[in-house]
């Protein structure tokens, strides 16, 4: 895939730039999926492209969060598919959530693409959307949820998405958790946590987050969670960002 060479200076952007690129040739991704991406990359090279200390307390409230949720849902797009697919199976295992397809621009090859795609990096179930549950307050595709998954959720994990759906699954009562590079998005504004964090890097951070919490009693759980600040994450992300690679 491609033909970055291990000493090129930027070879880690590269290489995933590759995957994103390889996931609109196998029919995963959306060609708007690109464009998406771009602007992730312009913020991660404003973030020095590393994991920050407010991105470690958002992953780590975001585990606890997950493994304290009654019905949790991994959501899974176009981009999410395509970048992290072994990373949200292994996710979906240490909090025992299973993934759903549940895209914006609407294609029902690339659903199916999707899932094929997840089943092979070793997903068990894969939840599909259905006309059958609708989620309220959204127009578009992504309110076609499947009755048993993101519709009965108690907890949604949606990484790099634009924000109307994490607004609506608020105003429904429901606890989100979210990976979005733009800690002034409305995703990350509305979120209960947002992981100001490349996905590459979030998803592994968070199933060793998710391990290692996995024998930690609820009452330590809820105290994570209780102690949690979402808008000082933000305001500490948004203070990086803008002193950029100074
Ligand atoms: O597969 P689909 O049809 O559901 O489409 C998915 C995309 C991502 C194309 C769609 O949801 C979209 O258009 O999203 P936006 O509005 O471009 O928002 C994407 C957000 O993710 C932006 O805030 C980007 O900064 C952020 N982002 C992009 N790449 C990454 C990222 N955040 C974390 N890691 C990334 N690699």
């Amino acid at each position: 895939m491609g033909d970055t060479p291990k000493s090129h200076p930027r070879y880690l952007s590269l290489k995933t730039r590759d995957a994103i690129v390889a996931g609109v040739e196998k029919g995963i991704t959306s060609l708007h999926g690109l464009v998406a991406h771009g602007r992730g990359e312009a913020l991660d090279y404003l973030l020095g492209e590393r994991t920050h200390p407010f991105a470690r307390r958002a992953a780590r409230a975001a585990a606890a969060t997950l493994l304290l949720a009654e019905r949790p849902v991994l959501s899974v797009n176009g981009n999410a598919a395509a970048l992290v697919a072994a990373d949200m199976v292994r996710l979906g295992k240490a909090v025992d959530a299973p993934l759903e397809v549940n895209i914006f621009h609407t294609s029902k090859s690339r659903e199916r693409a999707m899932r094929r795609h997840l089943l092979e990096h070793g997903a068990d179930q894969v939840l599909m959307p259905t006309r059958k549950a609708e989620l309220d307050y959204l127009d578009h595709n992504r309110r076609f949820v499947h009755p048993d998954g993101i519709f009965k959720a108690d907890v949604i994990f949606v990484p790099l998405e634009d924000g109307d759906r994490c607004e609506a699954l608020r105003k429904m009562g429901r606890d989100v958790v979210v990976v979005d590079l733009n800690p002034l998005s409305r995703t990350a504004r509305t979120a209960t946590v947002a992981i100001v964090d490349n996905v590459v890097r979030a998803l592994p951070l968070l199933v060793q987050e998710a391990h290692e919490l996995a024998k930690a009693t609820p009452r330590r759980l809820r105290q994570l969670v209780a102690r949690y600040d979402n808008a000082k994450v933000l305001a500490d992300a948004e203070a990086r960002l803008r002193r950029g690679t100074r």
